[in-house]
């Protein structure tokens, strides 16, 4: 064994440093630490020499400068075989391993009474430039950014963490770096301008897991999560039953998930997606009625659909699910005799899904670039709360009005150009991704006759203001009574007077949906 060994621990997160400190002074190591963290391990009663004494210079700036000496990082960086004459000359030591983790900056930032001042103070300077020393050196010096890394490095004790090893955790300690300059910029930034995007977009991620393949075979692709937000939501979630998520999966779990909750949670809903779109939605007395009414709207396109629901799926609903050919299921939860009857679909993949994540900001690969945008969210997630404003004679009575919310949620989860007809809370014909408008509206009502369902007495919901009157005098043939938009065209007047002389109600919602 080799005695002369040496670890640097400072570090802000104490968890299981104690025992790591043990296991090193018991294998010989000695071990260099900061302030609290040598009181921390002497207090346990192992022996430690505090930094200050090795480098001869005293923790100055009220700790702002601790660690930010030669003879520390001459340790982690110098070179072994090759930088020995030089450490000697100026009577630096090997530092062999660095643990180490950060001042908690987004922890303290988090908190609602947090000064600018705090925040400042708790930019670490030295901590993140021992952790890049040692990521760089990391041919001959171990580092440790992560509590849960220390049981490894314990259990191979008195040796040095492999080379392999040792190159991973390098890896690690350098995304340690990154995401904590990601939380600071992004904080600053913040500041500057609380309601904007800031100018540089830090965001560090973790692979949570590799997908077998993209959206094609031929594409490679994983699936990763935003270190600075806490964990749960879809992207970490595993199914309790079938094969693993695929990429597809994944972004219609996520499509038909944030649309069930459009639908609001003061009825049950149920929402099936095909390609990210939704092939049938509906609200019910029951979570099987509202099942029942979205597979009616288009039970052609629902074969393979992934399906998404608001309350606990019980054994009658699973019965019913389980006679269709689905790719996944989405609840908050899944009754244990339904999880019986599911369990005979061998390739269903079955999710229960954590709380509702939705992501603050979205993201598009351009040729050269990115765009980023706040997700389609505020000022609420629910249509219940959408306000509206009646523009003709007629205004929409009861019924239609709680068809028109629930139209207007629909359309939301729609490619644009989308069109979508409600009745009696279910859709019953879904127009999406279309070039022109009146195209969109047309589809529907194919869709809808396709599916044996009559339009007459149904609602009408456009994702964007009509451009002209002609989608207004198809749904009028069709026997539309209600119809929601944003408004907001050059022809607005011209679509009011058409409704008005159908005797149709318009309401406005002064806010456009699109989706492309
Ligand atoms: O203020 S610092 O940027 N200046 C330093 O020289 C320095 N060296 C280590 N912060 C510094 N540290 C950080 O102190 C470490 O990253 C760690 O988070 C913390 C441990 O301090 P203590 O051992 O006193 O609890």
């Amino acid at each position: 064994m080799n005695a002369t060994r040496t670890a640097l621990i400072s570090v802000s997160d104490k968890t299981g440093v104690v025992e790591l400190g043990r296991a090193l002074h018991e294998h010989g190591w000695t071990l260099l630490s900061t302030g609290g963290t040598a009181r921390s391990l002497r207090e346990a009663g192992i022996d430690v020499t505090e930094v200050s004494d090795h480098t001869g210079f005293p923790e100055i700036m009220g700790g702002r400068v601790k660690t930010l000496q030669p003879s520390i990082h001459g340790g982690i960086l110098g070179r072994r075989g090759q930088d020995e004459e030089v450490m000697r000359a100026h009577g630096i030591k090997a530092i062999d391993l660095v643990v180490v983790n950060l001042y908690p900056f987004a922890a303290t930032v988090a908190r609602p009474d947090c000064t600018r001042e705090e925040a400042i103070e708790q930019i670490d300077i030295g901590g993140p430039a021992m952790v890049r020393a040692a990521a760089k050196n990391h041919a001959d010096v171990g580092l440790l950014v992560d509590p849960a890394d220390y049981p490894a490095v314990i259990a191979g004790l008195p040796e040095l963490p492999d080379a392999a090893t040792r190159r991973r955790l390098a890896v690690k300690g350098f995304a340690h770096t990154a995401a904590y300059d990601g939380q600071i910029s992004q904080y600053l930034s913040q500041q500057e301008d609380p309601e904007g995007l800031p100018p540089v977009l830090n965001l560090a991620l973790d692979r949570i897991s590799p997908l077998r393949y993209g959206e094609n075979p031929h594409q490679a692709a994983a699936v990763y999560r935003e270190r600075q937000r806490p964990t749960g939501g879809l992207a970490g979630t595993q199914p309790i039953q079938g094969k693993a998520l695929s990429y597809n999966n994944l972004l219609d779990a996520d499509a038909a998930w944030s649309g069930v909750q459009l639908l609001g949670d003061a009825q049950p809903a149920c929402v099936i997606i095909k390609h990210t779109n939704p092939c049938g939605a509906a609200i019910g007395d029951s979570l099987r009625q509202a099942w029942e009414r979205a597979l009616a709207c288009d039970p052609t396109s629902a074969f393979g659909g992934i399906v998404a629901c608001n309350r606990t799926i019980d054994a009658g609903l699973a019965e019913a699910l389980a006679e269709r050919f689905l790719e996944v299921i989405i609840a908050p939860d899944i009754a244990p005799a339904a999880r019986e009857i599911l369990a005979g679909k061998k390739n269903l993949r079955v999710l229960i899904a954590p709380t509702h994540q939705p992501p603050g900001l979205e993201l598009k690969a351009i040729d050269g670039g990115w765009l980023v945008q706040q997700a389609d969210l505020p000022p609420s997630n629910s249509s219940e709360d959408v306000e509206l404003s009646v523009a003709t004679e007629q205004a929409p009575d009861d019924a239609q009005l709680a068809d028109l919310r629930v139209a207007w949620a629909v359309v939301r989860m729609v490619r644009s150009n989308a069109i979508v007809y409600v009745k009696d809370g279910a859709t019953v014909g879904i127009g999406a991704g279309q070039m022109s408008r009146v195209d969109s509206a047309r589809i529907g009502t194919i869709k809808a006759a396709d599916a044996g369902l009559s339009l007459e007495g149904a609602v009408m919901a456009s994702d964007a203001f009509f451009p002209f009157a002609d989608s207004i005098e198809a749904a009028a043939a069709q026997g539309i009574k209600a119809v929601i938009q944003p408004g907001g065209s050059m022809r607005d007047q011209e679509v009011i007077d058409a409704c008005n002389r159908h005797g149709i109600a318009m309401v406005l919602t002064g806010r456009r949906h699109f989706r492309h």
